[in-house]
């Protein structure tokens, strides 16, 4: 997602970074490229207008011009504007009631655009947080939607609320009452969807928000869908009213130009972003970062917290540990190895590597010679891994060989983790730096 539209701002970005002077011809040159890589994007024309006149208005100031350093002034300028654009901090938060109360989640979007899968993911999540969460299954109109439900449901050891029926608010109101008796806090019904809009459709889904009052009613749209998208969670905020937008397959390979107009001409936050088919992809939707990763800054602060999510916490607090005392040793870094596979793919982190976008490519993560470290520290002997010092010349070239690589290798990767060792001791006083530096680790 914002592949293209990343790639044209990135340079717009970069052309601007560090100039001593730009002129009003300058910037007049840059909006108007900013304005086509928008377009090109599928962002709404209106939106586009404004966001250009704003941008102008606020950057052909005297403050810009004459500032110290216009060029970043004019690049933070189209990052606030971009952050503006996608919605404000505040908007991310789901709306739910204390633990004690039954609060409601209603999914509803049209078919195919993710609703069934996004209740599962969101009912993951909440039972992550230590929440009771429950599903229900009131899309009664495809076949086997309840069965999918039921299958996902039992993935994740979340109980699925189904009844032969064919009345669906009737379903959502039994749903209800039994999520009260036993207790689930959080109950989130599953709607049908239909190809098209229609007054049947929209009929039901109002009966059912009106059956059980919702506290969020999350609009699930496809990112692929680009403008049709706008349209019609318009038309969902008129009959029924939603609260929020989920973006589903924001991993697809679309322009983007959808999420971008969303939160403007509807004027509701976007929650949430589905970021792959599997039930644990769903991501909090973060205005700023994603802005910061368009304009090809870096999502510094995702990656910290995808990197705090894989590392539970007692082993963070060993690893603070450890480097503050400066007893980091091969044993742990090789348990580090092994955690950056359990942190998925590698292509997904690259993109919030300040930095790395367009300078480094999945190509250039050296995967092998991750595998050749592993291999190196593995023919180590436990005396070896906690003190690295030992490792003379005799048992370098013992270590050499028992991996299968050469005495050259094993020097480097000694050389290398002396050196991440000294920048740990550096940075030991700061908790942030930490845990992205367990991230970069390697790489
Ligand atoms: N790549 C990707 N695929 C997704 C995502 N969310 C949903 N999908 C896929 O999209 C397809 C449709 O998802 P569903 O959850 O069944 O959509 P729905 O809105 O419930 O569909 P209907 O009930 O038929 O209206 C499935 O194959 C999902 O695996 C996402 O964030 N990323
Ligand atoms: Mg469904």
């Amino acid at each position: 997602m914002f592949d293209s539209i990343s790639e044209k701002f990135t340079g717009i970005v970069r052309s601007f970074s560090g100039k001593a002077k730009i002129t009003e011809k300058n910037i007049q040159d840059a909006v108007e490229e900013i304005k086509i890589a928008l377009l090109e994007a599928d962002v709404n024309l209106r939106v586009v207008r404004r966001f250009i006149n704003k941008t102008m208005e606020e950057a052909t100031g005297e403050k810009v011009l004459k500032s110290i350093d216009p060029g970043q002034q004019f690049i933070k300028i189209v990052y606030d504007r971009m952050v503006q654009l996608l919605g404000d901090e505040e908007s991310q938060h789901i709306n739910l009631k204390g633990p004690d109360t039954t609060s409601v989640i209603l999914m509803m979007g049209l078919q195919g655009s993710g609703k069934t899968t996004t209740a599962a993911k969101l009912a993951a999540r909440f039972k992550k947080q230590g929440r009771r969460p429950m599903l229900v299954a009131a899309d009664l109109v495809r076949p086997a939607a309840v069965l999918q439900l039921q299958v996902l449901g039992e993935k994740i050891d979340v109980p699925v609320f189904a009844q032969e029926s064919k009345d669906p608010v009737a379903v959502a109101k039994h749903a209800l009452a039994a999520a009260k008796k036993e207790q689930y806090d959080i109950l989130i019904v599953d709607t049908s969807g239909r190809m098209h809009l229609d007054e049947t459709m929209m009929d039901e889904i109002k009966k059912i928000y009106q059956a059980v009052s919702p506290d969020e009613t999350l609009f699930v749209a496809d990112a692929m869908t680009g403008q049709n998208a706008v349209t019609i969670a318009q038309e969902f905020e008129e009959k029924v009213g939603i609260s929020g937008v989920v973006l589903s397959k924001f991993d697809s390979d679309t322009r983007g130009g959808a999420a971008l107009s969303l939160r403007s001409i509807v004027g509701k936050p976007i929650k949430f972003i589905g970021v792959g088919e599997k039930l644990e992809d769903l991501d909090p939707f973060y205005p700023d970062r994603i802005a910061s990763r368009i304009l090809g800054m870096g999502d510094v602060v995702s990656l910290v917290e995808k990197a705090q999510e894989t590392i539970d916490q007692a082993e963070a607090e060993r690893m603070q540990e450890k480097m503050s005392k400066n007893t980091f040793d091969l044993q742990d870094y090789l348990d580090q190895l092994d955690r950056m596979n359990k942190m998925g793919s590698i292509d997904k982190l690259i993109d919030m590597i300040p930095g790395a976008k367009g300078n480094v490519s999945e190509d250039d993560i050296d995967t092998e010679e991750m595998k050749r470290e592993k291999a190196i520290i593995q023919s180590m002997t436990y005396a070896e891994r906690t003190n690295y010092r030992i490792l003379g010349p005799t048992r370098r070239k013992r270590v050499a060989k028992g991996s299968g690589t050469s005495v050259n290798e094993v020097n480097r990767l000694l050389k290398k983790f002396e050196k991440m060792r000294l920048t740990m001791k550096k940075f030991a006083k700061n908790k942030k730096y930490q845990a992205s530096m367990l991230k970069h680790m390697g790489m």
